[in-house]
């Protein structure tokens, strides 16, 4: 728990925000004002156009059952009413980044926790915390897809079991790689691969950079390489995995991890923008515009 977020828990727990002992509040409907809802409005509206053809079928189905639309920062309670009877998941407000154990703990037993306040208008295109937007619309509609519904819980599960054996910068990696920067294949296409990773999605200009840029690799995905790659939280991806299809997270969310693990768990991670030999390479970046070539 680093410290900026036990003051931001601090300062929700000063303003009357009750945590309970989960990390979980009731969602304060009452707490959004005008410039909340107009900053919802404005997010949704841009990435909804901007993500047509760019994002996986099954995302915008979830949008669609989901009902959210663009007018309010939506009610949690509403959500669930639709989300839970489709998969058992339900989403849990919380003041923001929870500690690690805490969040397993929740996706383990399909409850996702969403941050319950918005970004401010200045922090439109990029903030370093997740908020409101991108947990819940990054985040939650892909929970009404059965496949996607059944990994998120496998995940959860196995990283809670990863922890004895030291590996969880090795689960942190995997989903760093899926949930929140995941392509698909789709032959349907222009470059033949749409978005699915709630850090794409909630983010207007990685949309366009992770499909588009000649920067970044692409790779075909794979668990143990993803598990072995770094990555960094501030800036655009050096390399994006891709899924053949969601049968794969089915298939991994059916596999015991943990022989996988003891064996990962102490081999040397790969830099960020490597491309190894035995990669399935379908895009090799040009690394234009890249940061930091040294260390990751
Ligand atoms: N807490 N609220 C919240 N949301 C997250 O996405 C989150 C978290 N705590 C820890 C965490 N994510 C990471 O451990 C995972 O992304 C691996
Ligand atoms: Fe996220």
């Amino acid at each position: 728990m680093s410290s900026t977020n036990t003051a931001k828990l601090q300062e929700q727990f000063d303003a009357g925000l009750e945590t309970r002992a989960d990390f979980t509040i009731d969602q304060p409907l009452h707490r959004y004002g005008a410039v909340d809802h107009a900053v919802w409005k404005q997010l949704y509206t841009r990435q909804t156009a901007l993500l047509k053809g760019r994002v996986c079928d099954a995302f915008l189905e979830g949008v669609e059952r989901l009902n959210l639309s663009a007018e309010r920062v939506p009610s949690f309670a509403a959500i669930n009413a639709q989300l839970t009877p489709a998969t058992g998941w339900e989403i849990v407000a919380v003041p923001g980044l929870v500690p690690e154990q805490v969040f397993f703990e929740h996706l383990a037993n399909r409850r996702f926790p969403v941050t319950w306040w918005m970004r401010r208008p200045d922090q439109l295109d990029y903030l370093q915390e997740p908020d409101c937007f991108h947990d819940l619309f990054g985040h939650v509609p892909l929970l009404i897809n059965p496949v996607f519904a059944d990994y998120m819980q496998a995940y959860g599960r196995a990283a809670l079991a990863s922890d004895n054996l030291g590996a969880l910068p090795l689960l942190a990696r995997l989903y760093w790689y899926t949930v929140e920067f995941g392509l698909i294949r789709d032959a349907a296409s222009p470059g033949g691969v749409q978005i699915y990773g709630a850090g794409i999605v909630s983010s207007k200009s990685e949309t366009l950079y992770s499909l588009e840029s000649a920067a970044p690799n692409r790779l075909g995905f794979d668990l143990a390489r993803v598990m072995q790659t770094r990555y960094r939280i501030d800036t655009f991806q050096k390399t994006y995995f891709v899924l053949d299809d969601f049968t794969q997270l089915f298939e991994l969310a059916s596999t015991d991890l943990n022989p996988l693990l003891a064996k990962l768990v102490d081999a040397p991670p790969y830099p960020a923008g490597a491309v190894l030999d035995s990669d399935r390479v379908l895009n090799r970046g040009n690394q234009e515009g890249w940061q930091f070539d040294g260390d990751v």
